[in-house]
């Protein structure tokens, strides 16, 4: 028994001394040490043995229990040392690898518009109103003087959600909709907000666009007030050497009526943006119709307003020479990064 211990003593050491993983150092410990290991099994033949020989023996089998185990504490320090130093090495952070860049943001082209005209109007002591993209029949026809089954309805093509329920096909309801909130004080308001109207998507439609609207109703306003405010506005949008040209023209809600034009930056030379004509729209406007007044209860003996409305897209498109209104929708980021 004593030989059979020394052998044992032998293998485990050797089998120690090779072992480079800590994983095979705790399978050794279990093999030679554990309920069902060898140095056990070995003990287990300790009742055959005489009442002498059995405290010699067993003192021979803690001492070697004792060794065991020592040498495989002793190598575990320096196999996991090792294999620490392995995974450092694997993990090492290069502080000098150049950092992943994150592409930043930027604002929409039209937004960009949309902020630079309200920044205008609010210099000039406009301040900016919002309405509903669902609308009522009442606030985005009738009383802005479009009756029912009047043939100026068809201007705007419109998509309809019940009866009287509408995708507003323009900013005007905001009008009506800041005189009901507003009267009986004096109004002026820029509102911009989405559009839609039923109109088939190519290089200069858009089934949804924007616009921006503009009301001003108080005592003793004229025609020459609303020359003055949008021919300070087309020169600051578009620069202060442009002319701004007033053309008549007719919407039911105003009275008279006009189309405003800039001059083109060909000076007149007629290029491909204003197809050879040196001017460009930018805008319909015109005199409160009394009778759009009249219907939100401000006395037209009283007041009278002015009123505008632009289509923020074809603004851009003029003011960036674009000349493909779908570029704003595809969100195309080599498009959207040049601004
Ligand atoms: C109107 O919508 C009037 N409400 C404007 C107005 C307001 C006049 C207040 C007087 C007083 P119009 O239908 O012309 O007008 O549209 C205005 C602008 O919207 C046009 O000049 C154009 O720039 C733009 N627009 C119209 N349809 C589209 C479309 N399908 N896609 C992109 N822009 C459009």
């Amino acid at each position: 028994m004593k030989e059979q211990l020394q052998v044992l003593k032998a293998e485990a050491l050797a089998e120690i001394g090779n072992a480079n993983e800590s994983k095979v150092l705790n399978e050794i410990r279990v093999k030679y040490l554990g309920k069902k290991g060898s140095l056990t099994a070995i003990l287990r033949g300790m009742g055959s043995l005489s009442a002498e020989e059995r405290p010699v023996i067993g003192e021979l089998a803690n001492k070697v229990r004792q060794e065991i185990e020592i040498a495989i504490d002793e190598r575990l320090i320096t196999v996991e040392a090792a294999e620490q130093a392995a995974i450092l090495a694997k993990e090492r952070i290069d502080i000098f690898l150049p950092g992943r860049q994150r592409k930043k943001g930027f604002p929409h082209p039209l937004q960009l518009v949309i902020e630079e005209i309200e920044e205008i109007f609010l210099g000039l002591g406009f301040t900016i109103a919002e309405g509903p993209e669902v609308e009522t029949d009442y606030h985005s026809f009738e009383a802005l003087n479009l009756p029912k089954n009047h043939p100026a309805r068809d201007m705007q093509d419109s998509l309809y959600i019940t009866q009287d329920i509408v995708l507003r096909p323009h900013t005007s309801p905001v009008q009506i909709r800041t005189m009901e909130k507003l009267n009986p004080q004096p109004i002026r308001i820029i509102a911009p907000g989405r559009v839609y109207r039923r109109d088939a998507l190519d290089a200069t439609h858009s089934p949804i666009f924007h616009q921006i609207e503009g009301l001003v109703v108080d005592e003793g306003i004229t025609f020459g007030d609303l020359k003055g405010i949008l021919t300070i506005f087309a020169k600051r949008l578009f620069g202060e050497d442009r002319q701004v040209r007033f053309r008549p023209s007719y919407f039911p809600f105003t009275e008279p009526s006009a189309e405003v034009d800039v001059s083109c930056g060909c000076n007149g030379k007629g290029c491909r943006i204003c197809k050879g004509s040196g001017w460009l729209e930018i805008l319909g406007a015109g005199s409160v119709n009394p009778v759009v007044l009249q219907m939100s209860k401000y006395d037209p003996d009283k007041v009278s307003g002015f009123a505008f409305g632009m289509g923020v897209e074809r603004i851009a498109m003029l003011k960036y020479e674009i000349n493909d209104i779908r570029v704003f929708l595809e969100n195309d980021q080599r498009f959207l990064a040049q601004f």
